[in-house]
């Protein structure tokens, strides 16, 4: 890939010599031209900028400059990113885009911008791109052509020592990184969690893609939304659970499996019998989620996995009792199956016999009743075979 820029700042561009754009020259994946707008004009001033028509503060860059720098760096494969703050925003997608991309000729404008002639020419003899970086006011476009650059060039095919880290990534999967740890196991009173000790991959991995969708659900979801992960959690704070949580929990399930009892007469129901130090334990054992309302902080809603023999074990679907029907169920249900590791290709679960609701919610969702299963006495098993993400 061929990485022009375009800047009456060239020095700016120095740090392309540097660390990971350096790596990639030296790996022949990229070459690197820096161009001084100033070059292109012809006045002995070397001017590239003149007062805006129509009056307004400030000055504008004249288009002279920039047609003669065009016609000097584009040829076919050329796509000419303009650095504006009126451009789409640029994200993951957008890199991903560029990296296919054979030539990026970059126009980093100054003053208030440039003139508008030279975004319409440019149009009529290449594909132009105006991407922001974001929605802050920087004092030109070379800051965001250099961020624009890192993002772009790790994506080479090549460049990445390996490409599998790529695929881990933030934002690869619309979600947020999980928070990660190295030696020492414990650091100034503060402990690296349990699970990541335990060499159980199935259990680290479900760790992790809660953490990672938590985090998502809480500092960003819209990209919650996006990578529609779960729907129907509305705007409840969702968040793996914490040994503070058993409490909540209990008085919960409780609440819950009191129904289930209910609903199955004379049927011995575990959920019921479990006490405080039982349930702190499962929040140990399983990967458990909680839902609490962030208004009141009410914990409203859980769910939990497991690896089991292979499969991904769901159990312990709670809604509070009065918040039922409204879907959250089968948003909690839609957001375990994806916290279960990549290689896990079954879900199962359980429910009273005569559970008829619930069996519904989870027929509804692709489970299909299992007769063939050994279950729990009063109960049904229900499986689906996972869809590849
Ligand atoms: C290019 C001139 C300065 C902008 C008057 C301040 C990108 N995310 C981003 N924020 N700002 C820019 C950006 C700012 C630029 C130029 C990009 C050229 N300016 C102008 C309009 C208001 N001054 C950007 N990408």
């Amino acid at each position: 890939m061929i990485l022009d820029y375009v800047s009456i700042f060239p020095e700016f561009f120095a740090p392309l010599q540097l660390s990971l754009p350096g790596k990639a020259v030296a790996k022949g994946l990229v070459t690197f031209g820096v161009h001084d707008l100033r070059g292109y004009t012809t006045d002995r001033h070397r001017t590239v900028d003149d007062s805006p028509y129509g009056g307004g503060a400030g000055m504008v860059m004249k288009p002279g400059p920039w047609g003669e720098a065009f016609d000097d760096l584009t040829g076919p494969g050329t796509t000419i990113v303009f650095t504006t703050p009126s451009g789409e925003p640029f994200d993951q997608r957008m890199a991903e885009e560029l990296a296919g991309a054979e030539h990026l000729l970059f126009a980093c404008g100054r003053y208030e911008g440039i003139d508008q002639r030279v975004l319409d020419h440019a149009r009529e003899r290449a594909v132009v791109r105006e991407i922001s970086l974001g929605d802050y006011v920087l004092n030109g476009g070379e800051v965001a052509a250099l961020a624009i650059t890192e993002a772009v060039v790790r994506l080479l095919p090549g460049f990445m020592g390996n490409a599998e880290s790529l695929v881990e990534e933030s934002h690869a999967d619309g979600l947020l990184e999980y928070p990660v740890y190295t030696k020492p196991a414990s650091w100034r009173g503060h402990e690296v969690p349990e699970v990541l000790l335990s060499g159980d991959h199935g259990r680290i991995a479900a760790w992790r893609r809660a953490q990672a969708e938590a985090r998502t659900a809480e500092r960003r979801p819209d990209l919650l939304a996006r990578t529609g992960v779960v729907s129907g959690l509305g705007d409840l704070d969702v968040r793996p659970a914490v040994p503070a949580d058993a409490g909540e929990v209990l008085t919960l399930q409780r609440a819950c499996w009191f129904q289930e009892m209910e609903a199955n007469p004379g049927v011995e129901i575990p959920a019921l019998r479990e006490s405080l130090d039982d349930v702190r334990r499962g929040l140990g054992e399983w990967t458990v989620m909680v839902a609490r309302e962030p208004s009141t902080g009410r914990l409203v809603g859980a769910v939990r996995g497991r690896v089991d023999h292979g499969e991904w074990d769901i159990g312990r679907i709670m809604v509070a009792p009065d918040l039922q029907g409204r879907g959250l169920g089968r948003a909690l249900l839609e957001l375990v199956q994806d916290l279960a590791p990549d290689d896990v290709e079954t879900y199962v679960l359980f429910t009273g016999a005569r559970s008829l609701d619930n069996q519904r919610m989870y027929k509804k969702a692709g489970f299909r009743m299992r007769p063939d299963r050994t279950s729990p006495p009063g109960a049904v098993v229900l499986t689906k075979k996972r869809i590849s993400r």
